[in-house]
């Protein structure tokens, strides 16, 4: 199997990104959204607690972060979009328009989404970026649903899923054609190598009173091939660079890139499916939001 080629090795170590169309035939896209779109039909409102996917804000005071969040590391949950409930908290949306995610555990359950996560052409992608032992996590489609869809602020993929020294890579897949009106994501160009992961959400509260919140992060900044490099920028100064893509495409992202999307107010969902890759060999925080299966975060080597 083919990884990166040097160009595409090149562009992400400058920039933090790497966009790679056609990662995805459109039959599989097709699979792909046809699965999804069965889940949401048939997912069940009763007992649900309909959790909202909330990113809190600019501080992330009211990060999403009750049990049914908590757990969901290895299953398949699904959460709301906030603008989903009027002012009594009843739905204004069907519910498969009224999701705002999936998560966390497709890339095991899921048939169609382990195959495009546990592959062959990822283990090679990720040999290419220097991964000794790549382990597979957090797994999710985010729908963006029409006329409700959620942004999703600045923010660097290492501050969720901390290892020391961070190491976490985003495997990003439109599953749907993004644009700057349906909220595509959007990057900090080069931010990797000047924004250090200063701050660490975590799990915080005893057994039944969980929560999330961020602390400040007593470890590593950088990953190991950065140590050295200093903030040079504040997150306000950083400049945007828009990143529309065509359904199939897979969208590499730096976990210490700052990366963000827009809310989607068009007509148009913008379904994507995305995973994180970690270093296997360095330590995975205990006090992560996700904490490994029972059986450990899936390997990448040697899975197929
Ligand atoms: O798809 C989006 O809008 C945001 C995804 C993202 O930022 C991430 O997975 O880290």
């Amino acid at each position: 199997m083919q990884g990166l080629t040097p160009d595409q090795l090149s562009f992400f170590q400058d920039n933090g990104y790497l966009i790679i169309p056609d990662a995805l035939s459109q039959d599989t896209v097709k699979e792909l959204l046809a699965h999804t779109n069965q889940k949401l039909d048939d997912f069940s409102l009763e007992g649900h607690p309909m959790t909202k996917f909330s990113t809190g804000g600019d501080d992330g005071a009211d990060h999403v972060g009750d049990a049914y969040f908590l757990e969901s590391g290895d299953k398949i949950r699904y959460f709301f979009e906030e603008d989903a409930f009027d002012a009594s908290g009843n739905l204004t949306k069907p519910k498969q328009r009224a999701i705002n995610k999936i998560g966390h555990y497709l890339h095991e359950l899921s048939p169609p989404f382990r195959d495009i996560s546990l592959s062959e052409q990822n283990a090679a992608i990720a040999k290419s970026l220097g991964f000794e032992d790549p382990r597979v996590l957090q797994s999710m489609v985010i729908c963006k649903q029409p006329e409700i869809g959620g942004a999703v602020g600045p923010h660097q993929d290492s501050t969720f899923l901390y290892t020391d020294p961070p190491s976490a890579v985003g495997w990003w897949f439109a599953l749907e054609d993004t644009t700057q009106e349906n909220g595509c994501l959007s990057f900090a160009s080069g931010s990797h190598k000047r924004s250090p992961i200063s701050r660490r959400f975590v799990r915080t509260g005893e057994r039944g009173k969980e929560g999330t919140g961020f602390i400040e992060n007593g470890g590593a900044k950088f990953p190991a091939e950065l140590q050295g490099e200093t903030a040079t920028s504040g997150e306000d100064e950083e400049v945007y660079t828009m990143g529309e893509v065509k359904a199939g495409t897979l969208v590499l992202i730096h976990g210490n890139v700052l990366h963000k999307s827009e809310k989607n107010l068009s007509q148009k969902s913008r379904f994507i499916y995305t995973f994180h890759v970690i270093e296997g060999t360095q330590k995975y925080d205990e006090r992560n939001w996700l904490q490994p299966p029972e059986k450990g975060f899936s390997r990448l080597y040697g899975s197929s």
